[in-house]
């Protein structure tokens, strides 16, 4: 190589990226940058990787944990940061009325019609103004059977983490607000959308109680890789983050309890301020598309909204749907639903003793 030669080089070099960049007004590619919103494993790389060389856009992920995560990012300047949001059916009406959405523009979504008529006109976006389905799934308990001999004890109650006298093991509680104070409310025989103050006293309580036998109140991927490290034996968790687990350890097993828990539909939304609108528009299309719906729900083990992706999905996949929707199991499930600004401040306020007093 001969020195003499290298600063031309680099100028080539340099005049090429900047007339790369220039082509693009240096978004990142033809297509721009999306940047998307989301809990964290509930897009398989591969399909991103996809979209972005269909469409030359590039993705960009950041994670929350939960929706009052996601909520409080939004409202505290994450407006214009985002395309797309993955948004729970009860908090979707929460950003709405903050004005933290913007309607979405369905002529450009053309895959709209390959959703499942079930899981559209639903009462938290009823005409689906602002939300595309993505996915849906159940709350329950990840269990691990080499640790918990489930033929001896009765695992499919929420007993097994909330009466002392039946824990089956060291457990984790989801650290999220809705679900945690959901699963005491039904424990305790009350819907988990209660604003009855009794009802909530009674389940604070008991989360008071519970609170010493806690490993830890985790997310959803630290609650998968504690009852991984087999360092609980029992996870409040969502059905596909067990699901993964099952995926290494297949002697983990997942149950609803009798007594009733969380049924839910996480959608696709564009945030208010949306930098790359038409990104987002074509991503969703894409995600609705059905072989991609169906290798969607084959990554995050959750049940695809996507009717037209059934007849791609694996035979074991299609079962879960069904056990989920079968009437007997369906009828104690319940979706969380938008309870007001007051209802979300009972709910909060409960959480925060549970979560800080005392520490
Ligand atoms: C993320 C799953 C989140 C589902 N892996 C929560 N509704």
């Amino acid at each position: 190589m001969n020195r003499a030669s290298v600063p031309p080089l680099a100028a080539v070099l340099s005049l090429l990226m900047v007339a790369a960049c220039a082509g693009d007004g240096g978004q990142g590619g033809r297509g721009g940058r999306l940047h998307l919103f989301t809990f964290s494993d509930y897009i398989d790389p591969q399909l991103v990787r996809e979209f972005e060389q269909a469409h030359g856009v590039q993705v960009l992920q950041d994670y929350y944990d939960n929706n009052e995560a996601l909520i409080a990012k939004l409202q505290a300047g994450g407006r214009g940061q985002y395309d797309v949001a993955v948004v729970s059916d009860y908090a979707l009406p929460t950003l709405v009325r903050l004005g933290l959405l913007e309607p979405l523009d369905r002529t450009s979504i053309s895959n709209f019609s390959n959703v499942d008529p079930r899981f559209l006109g639903r009462d938290f976006d009823p005409d689906n103004q602002y939300s595309v389905p993505y996915q849906w799934g159940v709350s329950g308990i990840g269990i691990r059977t080499d640790l918990v001999d489930t033929t001896r004890v009765d695992v499919r109650t929420w007993a097994v983490l909330f009466d002392p006298s039946r824990q089956a093991g060291a457990f984790t509680m989801l650290d999220d607000s809705r679900e945690t104070i959901g699963a005491a409310l039904k424990y305790l025989g009350y819907s988990l959308n209660t604003t009855d103050p009794a009802a909530l006293a009674a389940a604070e309580r008991l989360l008071l109680a519970q609170r010493d036998r806690v490993l830890s109140y985790a997310s959803f991927s630290t609650s998968r890789d504690l009852l991984l490290s087999g360092d609980v034996a029992l996870a409040h968790n969502w059905s596909g983050d067990i699901g993964l687990a099952q995926a290494e350890r297949p002697d983990i097993t997942f149950v609803v309890p009798r007594e009733g828990s969380v049924i839910w539909i996480d959608n696709l939304a564009v945030p208010a301020g949306a930098p790359n609108r038409q990104a987002a528009e074509l991503f969703m299309n894409f995600i609705l598309d059905a072989e991609v719906g169906a290798r969607l729900s084959e990554y995050t083990r959750y049940a695809s909204p996507n009717r037209a992706a059934e007849a791609y999905l694996s035979p074991e996949l299609k079962a879960m749907a069904q056990r989920y929707l079968d009437p007997a199991a369906f009828a104690r499930m319940e979706y969380l639903r938008d309870l007001g600004d007051e209802g979300r401040q009972l709910y909060d306020r409960v959480w925060t003793r549970v979560r800080v007093a005392g520490g």
